[in-house]
Formats: structure tokens, C-alpha cells, sequence
């Protein structure tokens, strides 16, 4: 990608903190120009129409403003194993595993980097001596790009500021999308102190000109990926990889690993949880937030459209991440911190999705979907008929001429679609509000083929921390992983604690021992169960989940009955207060003592192997008492 045409190369403007960080880069990365972003639409379509004039994006003649990108196929998703928060301590990050840890092989992963399945961690300073290693003169040949943004609405007492220098445009325009990014932040950050900001410094890795094969419009560099992390210094540095999570520093990287660092440490809570109001038939509002691992269904739930029980409403704030504080009052109070959706794009059609799919054909920008001869977009599940009369050919994410017949999806399962909030026709009229909205339920929930309910509620807080401790899901697209095996994936953060998972737990426990909050009930849904003999989904989910959530509404206003079990509360199939609006599978609820009394062994051979002396003694009595209740059963 060829410089910026008009750059502005000045540091006029710059907070001093902020441009000795750039020129400290500057000299470090060499680039052959800088641009200090302005987050303008200016900006912006100058960015795009270079873009699209080297090939790096391709614009789509049916809508407004819209345009592909296709990547590397080596560079597709999140990459955990490279994944890494540095401090000096390792205990103050991960737990020794009982196995010990995993002997490093890959000659391009640093031998010292200590792998677990709940993160990564490695001494900061041998970190940053290997990073000064690759980013050594990696942008010659490239522009140098200062994106100023904002985490979370202007003038929130829990908003933070950062910066991210990075050599791709296609980030730049991205980040335009999913945060608050202004030159407006520079006067903010002159009123902080510089260890406020959180700095980020992002490379595809890829120098110019250069004698690798590598795609010209999708540079990267995953032999050399690292994303590295350093809550000590308020700093990102991500290397090689150009997609969604590994390179757009505020989502993931921010929001999530710096973010439930610093919540740690302030008292509040970063969560990789979605946001939405709901109003009920007699008109009474609540707000709920829902913790999903990567792509098991947070943008779905976030836009819901209510089928089966007329009169709900559901209005969106996030679809990704909240943060959450307790107020004055003790209700605890969510805000999104970002301004857009990366969301999955496969499976978003006009009955599962129809908000998102509305929302996207304008100023959208879609990574790895195929794209039809008509100048639409094309993924499996977006509901159009490819059979049709009318058929045009359809060109997959890799560039091909694409038909069922080869067998292979003509959109990546991780393709997604990068869309401003403000697009959304069901946004909640406090969505950027600076002290939040407040909370009533928080739900936790994964990808169950077997075993797990539609919906359970927890005793009390203590319980529910545990429901999130123990929760797992099938693997996905959104990282690495490859098959569908059920992975252990607590407060489906795994890929995202920022600290040590024992101490994360201790942290949400410690909201339980103090006085005068107004703790959120704690529920887990799961959409996923799967007819054993078809392979079907049990339950239709998508607009039909308010019946869930009107399950749950209706708990929390003492209008639901619920039965006891084992494993927490279910609803009574047998009145009318149980799931209404239709017929529910009884296999739905069912509740079998030997699927938990495996799911507990599970649960304590993981915490035993991967958190050991860690664990909250609260949690370790948690799980015998499920123990013994299911022994009882
Ligand atoms: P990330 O952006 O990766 O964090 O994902 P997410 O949690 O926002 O998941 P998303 O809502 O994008 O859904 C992921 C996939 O699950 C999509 O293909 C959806 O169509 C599908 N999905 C979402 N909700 C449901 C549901 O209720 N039932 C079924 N069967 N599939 C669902
Ligand atoms: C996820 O994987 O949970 C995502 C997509 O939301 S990414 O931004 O790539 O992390
Ligand atoms: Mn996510």
C-alpha cells in the first residue's frame, strides 16, 4: 500500500507524551511517512479510494458505500497461541499447570513464552527485546498511521483514551468504524497524565519491497505473529497479523486484556459481554448484559426481534463488550466501550438477523465474504436462493469463481462485517450515555450440543460466579482452533483475561461480601442442544430466544415459578409460567445426573490442572456442593 496522497505529517497538535511515543516509533519502524489521523470522512474516503485503487479493498456496486477485503488465507481469525500479557511476574498473570508447560517448537514463537489454556504470559523485558527485533525498520516502504480514539462515550468518567500507530489503512478505516476516533482525543489526552493512555503499536510486518510471496493487498506476516500485552505500561504491541482482534487494538487487545487489568485494579469489570434493553408487554424496562464465547451468539441476542410473545422490545448498546461499574447507588452500570460491530456475517439473514443485514449495506466493510456478479454480498445463511432463476455467479472470499459443487464455503466462517453503531435501527436511547445503563441479569451461555438446558438461573451471586467459572463451548471459527471440540471457556473469557483467572474470580466475588449493592440475578442459557439422531437444533433460537429472556424477566419481577435442581432453577414445564409462547421440547429442560456428575469431573480435573492453588476456596465449594446435590438427585 503506497503513502497516504495528502498526508499530514506535522506534529502540531500532538500532546508532547504522545509524540515522543511517535517519534520513538518513528525511528524504530522507519516508515517512509507519517499521517496523524483526523478521523474525518475526508480522511476516510481518500484512505478507501487508495485503497481501492490498489486492489486492497473492492467496492460493491449495490450498496452505498461498502467495499470487501480479502485476506491472506493464513490470516483469518484471532491467533491464540500467540497471544501474550508481559509483566514481571508470571503468577500475577497465569497458574502453572499442573502438566507443566508446553515445550515451545516453533522456532518463531519465543522459547520463553509460557503457554496455558487460560493465556499466555512472558517476562516483559525479554519480550520487548524480541518485539525491537522485529520491529526494526518492519514499515519501510509503508506510512506510518496515528489513529487518536476513545474507548467508550465522550465525557464518560469510564471512557479511556489511547493511540495506535499502525503501517495499514484498512486498520485506520476499521478502528474509524469501531471506536470514537478524533483528533478531538488529543485535547482530552493533554489533560491526562501520559501513563493514562493506552498506547498501541500495530505492523503487518511485511517491509517494502520485499521478496516474500506475499499477497500485495493483504500484507501479513504469521510466521512472526505476536500480540503482545503489557499492563504494567499501559501498552498493546501487535506484529504480522492485519485481522479484527489481533490488529484493531481497541477490541480485544483494549477493551479486554489492558481493560480487565486495569478493572482489577479500579474496581469495575471488562467484560466480553453484550448490552441490551428489553421492555416488556406492560411496558417496564430492563437491562441485561450476556457473556457468549466468540461466535456463539452476542450481535444475535444483542438485535433480537421478538417472535412468539407480542409486545417485547429489544434495544441495543453493544454487541461485544461492556464495562461495568457499580454506582453510588450499587446497581451496577454497563457502557460499550466501542462504536461499531465486527460481526459474523455467516448465518445473518432476514429471519435470523434482519437488523444487522439491514444495517450493512452501507459505509460497511466486509472481510472474507464472497461477493455475487450483481455487486451483492453473498455467505452461507444469508437466506438468498442461489437456485433461483436469476443466478449470479457468486466469486468466494479466496477469489474464485465459487459453486456448491466445490465443496468448500464460498465465505469464510469467520467472515464478518465492520459497521458503525450509530447504523443500528433498534439502538436504545441511552446507548451513549456516559454513567451507562443498569444492570438487572447477567447471562452467561455456550454452544451445547448435549446436556446443558435452555436456560437455568443461580441460587445467588457465589453460584452464579461459579455458573461463569465452569462454563464451556464448542470451538469456533473466530480463532484458531480447528474441529468442534467442547473447550473450557469460563465468563467466555479465555482468550481475553488480562490477569490471572484465579484472581478474576476472587474480583467478581468480592461484589458478593460487600454492602449495599444491588447484585444482578446470574442466568445461563444455552441455544445450541442438538437432536442426537438428526443433528437438528432442539430449539429455533434467534427472535425466538425472548422467550427466554421473557422467562427471565418475568423471574426477576416474582411473576415466574421456577423448580429446583441440582445445577440451579429451571422453569416449570407444566404451568403456564414455564417457557411461554409455544411449544418446548421437554429435552429442552431435562436435567440427567450422570451428563453433570461428568461435567463436574471435568470441572475439577480443569480448575486442579489450570489454576490449582488459585482457585477461590468459594468456588472449590461451589462444585462439591453440586457434587452433592447431584449425589442426592
Ligand atoms: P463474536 O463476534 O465472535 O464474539 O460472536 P457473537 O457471540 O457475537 O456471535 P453471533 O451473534 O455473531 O453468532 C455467531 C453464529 O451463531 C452466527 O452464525 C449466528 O447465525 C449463529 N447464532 C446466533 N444465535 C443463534 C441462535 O439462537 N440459534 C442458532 N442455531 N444459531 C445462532
Ligand atoms: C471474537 O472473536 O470474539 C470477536 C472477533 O469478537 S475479533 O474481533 O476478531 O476478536
Ligand atoms: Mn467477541
Amino acid at each position: 500500500m503506497e503513502m497516504f496522497a495528502h498526508a499530514n505529517n506535522s506534529f502540531d497538535g500532538l500532546p508532547s507524551k504522545i509524540r515522543e511515543y511517535v517519534e520513538e516509533k518513528i525511528k524504530l519502524c522507519q516508515p517512509s511517512n507519517f499521517h496523524v489521523c483526523d478521523g474525518s470522512e475526508k480522511e476516510n474516503q481518500q484512505l478507501l479510494d487508495a485503497m481501492e485503487e490498489a486492489g486492497v479493498v473492492r467496492r460493491l456496486m449495490k450498496y452505498k458505500n461498502c467495499y470487501i477485503a480479502t485476506t491472506d488465507p493464513r490470516d483469518v481469525a484471532r491467533v491464540e497461541s500467540r497471544t501474550v500479557i508481559c509483566t514481571k511476574n508470571m503468577n500475577d498473570i497465569i497458574s502453572i499447570p499442573a502438566a507443566g508447560f508446553p515445550v515451545i517448537t516453533d522456532p518463531n514463537i519465543p522459547k520463553n513464552l509460557k503457554q496455558t489454556p487460560l493465556g499466555n504470559w512472558m517476562d516483559t523485558d525479554e519480550m520487548l527485546e524480541i518485539l525491537e527485533e522485529r520491529f526494526d525498520g518492519c514499515m519501510r516502504g509503508r506510512t506510518l498511521y496515528v489513529i487518536p480514539y476513545m474507548m467508550g462515550p465522550y465525557s464518560s468518567p469510564y471512557s479511556k483514551i489511547a493511540v495506535e500507530l499502525t503501517d495499514s489503512p484498512y486498520v485506520v478505516v476499521s478502528m474509524r468504524i469501531m471506536t470514537r476516533m478524533s483528533s478531538n482525543v488529543f485535547n482530552e489526552m493533554k489533560t491526562l497524565d501520559g501513563s493514562d493512555i493506552v498506547k498501541c503499536l500495530h505492523s503487518v510486518g511485511v517491509p517494502l519491497p520485499t521478496d516474500k510471496p506475499i499477497s500485495p493487498t493483504w500484507p501479513c506476516n504469521p510466521e512472526k505473529t505476536l500480540i503482545t500485552h503489557f499492563p504494567e505500561r499501559n501498552e498493546i504491541i501487535s506484529f504480522g497479523s492485519n485481522y479484527g482482534g489481533n490488529s484493531l487494538c481497541g477490541k480485544k487487545c483494549l477493551a479486554l486484556r489492558i481493560g480487565s487489568s486495569l478493572a482489577k485494579r479500579e474496581g469495575w469489570l471488562a467484560e466480553h459481554m453484550l448490552i441490551m434493553g428489553v421492555t416488556n408487554p406492560e411496558g417496564i424496562k430492563k437491562y441485561f448484559v450476556a457473556a457468549f464465547p466468540s461466535a456463539c451468539g452476542k450481535t444475535n441476542l444483542a438485535m433480537l426481534r421478538p417472535v412468539g410473545i407480542p409486545g417485547y422490545k429489544v434495544e441495543c448498546i453493544g454487541d461485544d463488550i461492556a464495562w461495568m461499574h457499580f454506582d453510588e447507588e450499587g446497581r451496577l452500570r454497563a457502557i460499550n466501550p466501542e462504536f461499531g460491530f465486527f460481526g459474523v456475517a455467516p448465518g445473518t439473514s432476514k429471519s435470523t438477523n434482519p437488523i444487522a443485514l439491514d444495517m450493512v449495506h452501507e459505509n460497511t466493510i466486509f472481510t472474507n465474504v464472497a461477493e455475487t456478479s450483481d455487486g451483492e454480498v453473498y455467505w452461507e445463511g444469508i437466506g438468498t436462493d442461489i437456485d433461483g432463476l436469476h443466478q449470479p455467479s457468486i466469486r468466494s472470499w479466496k477469489n474464485k469463481r465459487w459453486s456448491v459443487d466445490l465443496g468448500e464455503p464460498a465465505a469464510h466462517p469467520n467472515s464478518r462485517f465492520c459497521t458503525s453503531i450509530e447504523q443500528c435501527s433498534i439502538l436504545d436511547p441511552e446507548w451513549n450515555s456516559p454513567q451507562g445503563v443498569p444492570i438487572d441479569g447477567i447471562i452467561f451461555g455456550g454452544r451445547r450440543p448435549v446436556g446443558v438446558p435452555l436456560i437455568y438461573e443461580s441460587f445467588n451471586w457465589q453460584h452464579g460466579v461459579f455458573v461463569g467459572a465452569s462454563m464451556r463451548s464448542e470451538a469456533t471459527a473466530a480463532a484458531e482452533f480447528k474441529g468442534k471440540q467442547i473447550m473450557h471457556d469460563p465468563f467466555a473469557m479465555r482468550p481475553f483475561f488480562g490477569y490471572n483467572f484465579g484472581s478474576y474470580l476472587s474480583h467478581w466475588l468480592s461484589f458478593g461480601k460487600k454492602d449495599g449493592l444491588h447484585l444482578p440475578r446470574i442466568y445461563h442459557v444455552n441455544w445450541f442442544l442438538k437432536d442426537s439422531y438428526t443433528n437438528e437444533f432442539l430449539w429455533p433460537g434467534f427472535g425466538e430466544n425472548i422467550r427466554v429472556i421473557d422467562w427471565i424477566f418475568r423471574r426477576l419481577t416474582g411473576q415466574a415459578s421456577a423448580c429446583k435442581t441440582p445445577i440451579g432453577l429451571v422453569p416449570d414445564q407444566s404451568d403456564s409460567n414455564g417457557i411461554r409462547g409455544g411449544e418446548v421440547n421437554p429435552k429442552l429442560l431435562e436435567i440427567s445426573k450422570d451428563f453433570w456428575n461428568d461435567e463436574c469431573k471435568a470441572m475439577r480435573k480443569y480448575f486442579e490442572a489450570n489454576v490449582s492453588t488459585n482457585l477461590p476456596d468459594e468456588i472449590q465449594s461451589e462444585l462439591n456442593n453440586l457434587e452433592k446435590r447431584l449425589s442426592l438427585m
